[in-house]
């Protein structure tokens, strides 16, 4: 802390932007990413989601959720608000949603299609077995399939990332909770993005997780695997007793809040059996 001239100590100024997060959260990862697009300097509140603190119980009483981004002190949450309103405070950064009105409202229906078809689905796969997976399994081909179709023929045809040439907003929303997929094949033994089926979107993956400023977000491969196999055997122990009269499937309604692993990691029960 500064000496005042009155010799009492001043606060620490507050930075302009800070982020409250938590390390395995996708969400989170989508406004560190944007912020890194844009070059904006913030600061980073790792959440203990186990045990959330005062201060992110009131800067989100609604949802209790990361991400919450404060910008001078004013909090925010929702991380497609976030990014979308990263790029109306700060015009002059480089900017994430395309300028063609079109193309900004289609890009905000595909962030919705993230959050309510294809997020859904992958987690689903993740959180059961048996019949029930395969069908999440049906599901999530299905949004790839949409997915694989707009980048093939549609008003994203023929571009690098979905934001143009370079990363833009729909390319964050997608590609933060994308790289779970391949942490999710391996963990469930499922595969899931074949690139035979769909290799504009393949393509476009491994493109986006090339960038410096995704690889400066994403955690590491093997630290999301750990994680991701702790959770699972977790959520499939938990299922287990849960007294469904010993069938593999797994509710997945509300087990993970995925593409996104909602909860910090867990220690796994020891009597949990996966074996997929
Ligand atoms: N729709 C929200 C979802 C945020 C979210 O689900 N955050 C999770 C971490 S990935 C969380 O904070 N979970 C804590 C809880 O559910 O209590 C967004 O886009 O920001």
């Amino acid at each position: 802390m500064e000496k005042q001239e009155n010799g009492s100590e001043a606060p620490a100024p507050e930075p302009e932007l800070k982020l409250y997060g938590s390390w395995a959260s996708s969400y989170t990862h989508r406004v560190q990413l944007a912020l890194r697009l844009k070059g904006l300097e913030f600061e980073y509140a790792e959440e203990d989601l186990g045990n959330k603190s005062e201060a992110l119980l009131r800067h989100n009483p609604v949802h209790k959720k990361v991400p919450v981004l404060l910008h001078r002190g004013r909090p925010l949450a929702e991380s497609v608000i976030i990014l979308q309103y990263l790029d109306d405070a700060f015009p002059d950064t480089r900017p994430l949603l395309p300028s063609d009105p079109f193309l900004r409202a289609l890009s905000r229906f595909w962030c919705h299609f993230a959050d309510d078809k294809l997020g859904p689905a992958v987690g689903a796969v993740f959180a059961s077995t048996g019949k029930e997976q395969e069908e999440a399994v049906r599901q999530v081909h299905e949004n790839l399939a949409m997915l694989e179709a707009e980048l093939r023929e549609g008003e994203f045809k023929g571009r690098r990332f979905f934001g143009g040439d370079r990363v833009g907003l729909l390319d964050v929303v997608l590609g933060c909770g994308s790289y779970w997929l391949a942490v999710f094949e391996e963990v469930t033994g499922v595969r899931l993005v074949d690139a035979d089926a769909f290799p504009l979107f393949h393509a476009w993956l491994r493109d986006f997780e090339a960038q410096e400023e995704v690889k400066e977000t994403i955690p590491s491969v093997d630290r999301l695997l750990e994680y991701a196999r702790g959770l699972r055997q977790m959520l499939l122990a938990l299922a287990a007793g849960a007294g469904d009269g010993g069938s593999t499937g797994v509710p997945v309604s509300s087990a993970v809040d995925a593409p996104v692993a909602a909860a910090p990691p867990a220690p796994a029960p020891a009597a949990a059996a996966v074996d997929i």
